[in-house]
């Protein structure tokens, strides 16, 4: 009998998955979770009925003999229990780790503070275009592991992974991984912005095409193994780079001097959807893709939801939900991308869970595009002292109240934007639970 103990810890999306791909691995395996009632317990009861499951702590004894530990992305592995376990030498890895170990088709992994999904969707929308059996996923949508699962044909994957996940993960060699930029985010997780890049940057590890920012140094990739490295920008791209090229009245996606798509023809405004374009043609490129079925589905990709999408206008007015707009740094991108397009100003509502953010960062963006902005949640008050008062702003104890007084100060060609640079935990179950509510009332006004 085999005397292998796989130990999962986490009971939810992550967890359930690294428990079905075991099981059918035929290991044996424990599952474990610190709360009483875990939102997979149902759905994981039904698939895994024989696998013991301990709920309510982290089980010291019953960690003691695991052989291996599958730790969720919400976990950190400097938990104390699971710290414990890795100072006794046992392997603690994450579900990418496991996919890692076992796909054998070429994998793009694409990381990041903001824009990852976006870029994850975009890459494989131009993939499939271009023909390749592709699956998407990851921190986006479908766990990795069930993906494998599921598409056994699949001759290519595309990877949103977390910092959470890459914290675990250790053998993965993509064929292209990108770091698309680095803002302060998950402060309560990591100790600075240093251990949070470190983390981010452990994508690049055994890739063999780089796609980097050149706007943000935090991206740069310094693998000596590395068999090329591709840039974007968003100013005008130099040799062997994709950037912004201005001919005449006309700005272009470019690729060094040659225009590929001017970018009027874009079905999403904003500088920064700009530079998502541009990274994921470089990702594309770096694949070995032609231009043309990359271009059609930049012509094509309306966005996703809740980020920065256009909710109605309504006496001139454009309502914006950004409700992915969780950090800082996704804010200050809607913020710059969208003030820069328009006539008027900006009604920005803000606020939630602030996660230790800094919010002095968002300010020059807030004085120079905003009207006023309205503050929801519990970092309402931290955002406001950040703000003090170089703008107009006002407290609202709802979504709807928020929205009213939005409605009240907006002035014809302003936009009102729904971007709280918080998480949503403290008024909505999730972040698109908080820009359903945002919608579902602007819709109504
Ligand atoms: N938790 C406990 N006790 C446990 C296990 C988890 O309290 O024993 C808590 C965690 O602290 C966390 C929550 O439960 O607050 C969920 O944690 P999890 O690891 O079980 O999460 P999953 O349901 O497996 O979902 C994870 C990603 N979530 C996180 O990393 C927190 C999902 O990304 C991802 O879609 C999913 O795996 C599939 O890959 C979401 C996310 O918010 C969208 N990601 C963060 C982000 O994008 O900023 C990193």
């Amino acid at each position: 009998m085999s005397t292998e103990l796989h130990v999962i810890v986490g009971l939810g999306a992550t967890g359930l998955s690294c428990a079905r791909y075991l099981k059918n691995c035929g290991l044996p395996i424990t599952v474990m979770d610190t709360r009483e009632a875990p939102p997979y317990l149902e759905t994981f009861s039904r698939h895994c009925p024989d696998v013991p499951v301990v709920l309510g702590g982290l089980n010291d004894s019953l960690l003691e003999k695991a052989t291996r530990i599958i730790l969720s992305p919400g976990i950190a592995l400097r938990e104390p229990a699971i710290a414990k376990q890795v100072k006794r030498g046992v392997p603690v890895i994450g579900d990418v780790e496991l996919f890692a170990r076992a796909v054998n088709v070429p994998v793009i992994a694409i990381t990041g503070t903001n824009a990852k999904s976006t870029v994850t969707t975009l890459v494989g929308n131009m993939t499939e275009t271009a023909g390749y059996h592709v699956q998407a996923g990851g921190n986006l949508g479908v766990p990795a592991l069930d993906l494998l699962l599921n598409h056994p044909v699949a001759n290519l994957f595309v990877l949103e992974l977390s910092s959470f996940q890459l914290e675990t993960t250790y053998s993965l060699k993509p064929q292209v991984a990108t770091v698309l930029n680095v803002t302060a985010d998950h402060m309560d997780r990591y100790e600075d912005l240093v251990h949070y890049q470190r983390a981010k940057y452990r994508v690049y590890q055994n890739c063999q095409i780089a796609v980097c920012n050149r706007d943000d140094p935090l991206t740069e990739c310094y693998e000596k193994t590395l068999q090329k490295k591709l840039y974007f920008t968003s100013d005008m791209p130099g040799q062997s780079e994709f950037g912004l090229l201005t001919k005449g009245k006309e700005t272009y996606l470019a690729f060094a001097d040659t225009v590929l798509l001017p970018v009027n023809e874009l079905p999403v405004r904003g500088k920064h959807y700009q530079a998502n374009a541009l990274a994921s043609l470089a990702i594309g490129y770096g694949l070995g893709l032609p231009f043309e079925p990359m271009l059609k589905v930049l012509r094509e990709f309306k966005g996703l939801p809740h980020r920065c999408q256009l909710v109605r206008e309504r006496n001139g007015v454009r309502w914006y939900n950004d409700s992915k707009g969780t950090n800082v740094g996704a804010t200050q991108a809607a913020i710059e991308g969208l003030g820069s397009e328009i006539i008027g100003k900006l009604i920005v509502i803000l606020g939630g869970v602030g996660k230790n953010a800094d919010f002095q960062s968002l300010v020059p963006a807030i004085e120079k595009y905003s009207r006023h902005i309205v503050l929801i949640g519990e970092a309402a008050n931290d955002i406001a002292n950040a703000v003090g008062n170089r703008v107009p702003l006002s407290f609202a104890n709802s979504m709807d109240d928020a929205i009213q007084q939005a409605a009240v100060v907006a002035q014809p060609d302003d936009s009102v934007l729904l971007s709280p640079a918080c998480a949503s935990f403290d008024m909505f179950n999730n972040y698109e639970h908080r820009g359903r509510v945002f919608t579902e009332i602007v819709e109504k006004l």
